[in-house]
């Protein structure tokens, strides 16, 4: 039982942090549907799923729809088709799906599929699994009338030879590119040399909520470029790269998996929203868990979350400059936001 000096104190400390500047939703009464998701490329991603929100559909059907937009997309070298390989130069490729009754669904290190979402999707509504990896997910996704294919794209296997020149994986150059950011230089000689731009943008985490209220979330990627076969981030692990409460909200990230999975990144930021924190300050206060747990290690790589609450309150932090979300609102239209980081 909280005493009443208790109830006080409490109280003082947690009514600054429920005050956030982005509400959206509820402020007239009534549920205003929304989508987020993670990098400013993926405008085109919210808009696929805010075409299924505007129209009254379901947030699981409009996470599924947007984030199939990179998957699709060979440009978008983070995820789905001309994703990068990994070092062996096969495109394997992790994601997850969540919905408001806590149904979830993974695929992890998959090949030849082009959407792992709908697979992970399937495992969650025709299985009595949550996660399929591997062969087994593809052996799945085969007898389900997934197309194999392709996956590794002209580009992408030449850059996966250009890196087989060092072979060096480092996943601390992210700093290094964005202090030249802007002036579109290719990252350092030493590492790779590939065009700032085409690194900006990256695994899609995106999450929404319907007219009804409920939310849902989907994320999905090739995970880190060059990774060792069989390696698995954060992203297709519910609770790390993905998470949703349907009485709270929901969560993503995006960067080195390795980090977001040692604090069970994304569920972190969910709980710290139910204790009253708001979206982004939840994601800083996870982001700054990860630097107590792993000081100057942390530090160099780049970690983003990006959350929603059930009042349609958004926002994201990451350890460093650079982290971009998108969202999309009837009365904000589609907007573009730079993340704030640690300083
Ligand atoms: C991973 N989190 O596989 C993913 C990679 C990523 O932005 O998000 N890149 O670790």
């Amino acid at each position: 039982m909280l005493n009443r000096r208790k109830f006080l104190q409490l109280s003082a400390f947690t009514a600054p942090l429920l005050s956030v500047k982005n509400a959206t939703a509820f402020s007239d009464g009534a549920i205003k549907p929304i989508v987020i998701s993670t990098w400013a490329p993926n405008v085109k991603a919210n808009s696929a799923a805010w075409k299924i929100l505007e129209a009254n559909g379901r947030a699981l059907d409009a996470v599924e729809a947007g984030v199939k937009i990179p998957e699709a997309d060979p440009t978008d070298v983070s995820v789905g088709y001309g994703g990068l390989p990994d070092r062996d130069g096969k495109v394997t490729l992790d994601a997850c799906i969540m919905d408001e009754f806590a149904n979830i669904g993974a695929v992890m290190s998959l090949e030849h599929i082009m959407h792992p979402i709908a697979v992970a999707r399937m495992v969650m509504e025709k299985t009595p699994h949550v996660q399929l990896v591997g062969e087994g997910a593809l052996k799945f996704a085969l007898a389900n009338g997934f197309e194999k294919m392709n996956l590794l794209t002209p580009e992408s296997e030449k850059m996966w030879h250009e890196w087989l020149k060092t072979s060096k994986y480092d996943p601390m150059v992210i700093p290094d590119i964005l202090e030249k950011d802007g002036k579109q230089t290719f990252i350092p000689d030493k590492l790779f040399k590939w065009p700032v731009a085409m690194l900006n943008h990256d695994t899609i985490g995106m999450v929404a909520m319907d007219a009804k209220g409920n939310l849902s979330g989907a994320c999905t990627t090739s995970g880190m470029a060059f990774k060792m076969h069989g390696r698995v981030g954060d992203s297709p692990i519910i609770g790390a790269g993905l998470y949703v409460d349907n009485e709270i909200g929901a969560a993503t990230s995006t960067g080195v998996g390795e980090e977001v999975v040692r604090i069970c990144g994304s569920h972190t930021v969910v709980e710290l929203m139910r204790q009253g924190y708001s979206p982004e300050l939840a994601c800083k206060k996870a982001v700054e868990r990860m630097i107590r747990l792993r000081g100057n290690k942390a530090k160099k790589l780049q970690v983003g979350f990006l959350a929603l609450n059930k009042k349609g309150q958004f926002g994201g932090y990451a350890i460093q400059k650079g982290f971009t979300y998108c969202v999309q609102t009837s009365d904000g239209g589609s907007k573009v936001y730079d993340a704030k980081y640690l300083p």
